[in-house]
C-alpha cells in the first residue's frame, strides 16, 4: 500500500488513509467510533451516522474486532480523540475480516494465561506491553552488536548440526543426519575457540544453542540464544571487561532508544543502566558470604555449585550485577583453564543478576597436552574431538571469552516472571509448536 499512513503520522489537515486491525467498536447511537491500531499505535475513526453513507456506517460497525481495514478521509484535531485526533471516513474497507470468537483478547481486558498466549503469539503480539518486549529484545541484540563491533569482533555463524557435544552435564538433543547420528549443538564453544587461532582473532557469534534438559522452570528453554564471545590474547579478567562492557550497552540501548517501551511496561522511572563496576567475587568468598547468611538449610562445602537457592541469597546480598570468579576447576568444563599456580582453581567465572546466572566463561586451555588430558578427565573420549584439538597443534595463542544467554538477559533486564515471555515461540518440555 504505496498511500498508506501509519497513524503515529496521521497529520490534522492531510486526507490519509490508514491500515491496520480493529481496536475496539464504540457505538453509542447517533455517534459512533472505530478505534484502529497498527504498529505504531491507534486512532480513532468517527460515523456520524446521520450525515453520512449509510452503507459506509454499517460495514463500519458491522466489522469484528481484529478484523483487518483500511480507512481512508480526513483527518481532524479532535481533543477528546484518545491521540488528539481522528479520521472522518470517505471509505472503509474491510481488508481481512477476524473470526467474531477470538482465541485471545488483544485489546488485554480479559487476562490469558502463559500457554494460551504462546499458542496464539500472533494476536498476543498484538498487545502493546507484548510487543514491547520484543522491540526491546531486538534492540538488546542490535547494541550488543555495535559494541561487539567497537570492541573488534568480527560476526561468526557456526553449524549447530554438530557430531558431539561439549557441554558436560546437560543433555543432547540427537538427530538423524543422513543415517549417522548427530546432534543438535548446545555452545559454539569449540567453533569459536577454533576461530580465535584464526586470522580472525576476536569473534561474537549470536544463535541458537540446544540442551536437552529436563528442567521445566521459569529459566529455562531447550532451545535458547546464545550470545557467544571469544579473543585471542585475552585472559579471562579481560574477558570479564568485555562481557561488562557488553551487557552495559545492552542497557544503554534500551534506555536510550526504548522509552515508549519501558513506559508501556510500567518500567520508565526505574529502568537503569548499571553504572558502577560488576563485583568480583571468588567463588570461595561466595560461598562464605552465602553461609554467613545462615539461610541455607546447608552450608555450602568447597567444590559444590551453587544451587539455585545459594544465588537468590548471595543475589539479594550484593544487589547488582556481579562475577564469581576462581570456580573449582572439577566443576568447570574441559575447556577452561586452571589457574598455574594453583591446578585446583580454575580461571572460569560466572556473571550474575541479583536472581540468576546470565554469563559462564574463562579462560581456554590452549595447550595440545593439557587439553587432551581434560578431555580424558571429564570421560570424553579426545578422538573425537580430533577436528578440534589438531588445531592446538598448529600455533593456537592463549585466549578466553563466555556465553551470555539472550533470553535471561531481557527477562532479567524487564523483570519478567518466566524467561518464555522472552521468546517468540519458546521450546520446552511441552511445547514444540507453534
Ligand atoms: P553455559 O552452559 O553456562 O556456558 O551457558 C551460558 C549461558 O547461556 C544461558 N543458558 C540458558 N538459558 C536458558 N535456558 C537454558 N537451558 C540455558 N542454558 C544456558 C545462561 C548461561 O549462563 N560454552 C559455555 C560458555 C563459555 O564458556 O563461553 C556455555 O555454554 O544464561
Amino acid at each position: 500500500m504505496d498511500d498508506r499512513t501509519y497513524t503515529a503520522a496521521a497529520e490534522p489537515g492531510e486526507t490519509a488513509t490508514v491500515a491496520g486491525w480493529v481496536h475496539e467498536i464504540r457505538d453509542l447511537g447517533g455517534i459512533a467510533f472505530l478505534i484502529v491500531r497498527d504498529t505504531t499505535g491507534r486512532i480513532q475513526v468517527k460515523f456520524e451516522k446521520d450525515g453520512m453513507d449509510d452503507e459506509l456506517v454499517e460495514r463500519g460497525l458491522d466489522v469484528h474486532r481484529e478484523s483487518v481495514v483500511a480507512v481512508t478521509g480526513a483527518v481532524e484535531k479532535e481533543d477528546r480523540a484518545p491521540t488528539g485526533v481522528e479520521i472522518v471516513p470517505d471509505s472503509l474497507e474491510v481488508v481481512a475480516e477476524a473470526d467474531p470468537e477470538l482465541p485471545l483478547d488483544p485489546s488485554g481486558k480479559v487476562d490469558a494465561e502463559l500457554p494460551t498466549r504462546l499458542d496464539n503469539r500472533t494476536l498476543d503480539l498484538r498487545k502493546e506491553e507484548v510487543k514491547a518486549v520484543f522491540e526491546i529484545r531486538a534492540e538488546v541484540l542490535r547494541s550488543v552488536r555495535e559494541r561487539f563491533r567497537e570492541l573488534g569482533c568480527t560476526e561468526i555463524n557456526t553449524p549447530k548440526i554438530v557430531a558431539t557435544g561439549t557441554e558436560g552435564g546437560t543433555e543432547l538433543f540427537p538427530i538423524t543426519y543422513f543415517g549417522r547420528e548427530a546432534f543438535m549443538n548446545q555452545s559454539p564453544q569449540l567453533f569459536k575457540q577454533l576461530m580465535v587461532g584464526s586470522g580472525l582473532e576476536r569473534v561474537f557469534e549470536i544463535g541458537p544453542i540446544f540442551r536437552a534438559e529436563e528442567h521445566n522452570t521459569p529459566r529455562h528453554l531447550n532451545e535458547a540464544t546464545s550470545i557467544d564471545f571469544e579473543s585471542a590474547f585475552y585472559d579471562h579478567t579481560e574477558a570479564m571487561d568485555a562481557c561488562e562492557s557488553v551487557v552495559r550497552a545492552a542497557y544503554e540501548g534500551v534506555a536510550e532508544n526504548c522509552e515508549a517501551g519501558l513506559e508501556t511496561l510500567g518500567l520508565a522511572g526505574e529502568f537503569e543502566v548499571p553504572e558502577d563496576d560488576f563485583p568480583r567475587l571468588t567463588y570461595e568468598e561466595a560461598i562464605q558470604r552465602i553461609n554467613a547468611t545462615g539461610e541455607l538449610d546447608e552450608q555450602l562445602v568447597w567444590g559444590d555449585d551453587l544451587p539455585t537457592e545459594a544465588e537468590h541469597v548471595l543475589g539479594s546480598e550484593v544487589g547488582q550485577h556481579y562475577f564469581i570468579t576462581d570456580w573449582p576447576s572439577e566443576i568447570k568444563p574441559f575447556y577452561i583453564k586452571d589457574h598455574g599456580d594453583d591446578p585446583a582453581l580454575s580461571t572460569g567465572f560466572d556473571m550474575m543478576h541479583p536472581s540468576m546466572e546470565l554469563v559462564s566463561g574463562g579462560q581456554r586451555e590452549h595447550r595440545y597436552e593439557h587439553l587432551v588430558e581434560g578431555f580424558e578427565q571429564q570421560g570424553l573420549d579426545p578422538d573425537q574431538f580430533e577436528y578440534y584439538t589438531e588445531m592446538f597443534r598448529y600455533g593456537m595463542p592463549p585466549h578466553a571469552g563466555w556465553g551470555l544467554g539472550g533470553e535471561r538477559l531481557v527477562m532479567t533486564m524487564l523483570g519478567l516472571e518466566n524467561i518464555r515471555e522472552a521468546v517468540l515461540f519458546p521450546r520446552d518440555r511441552q511445547r514444540l509448536s507453534p
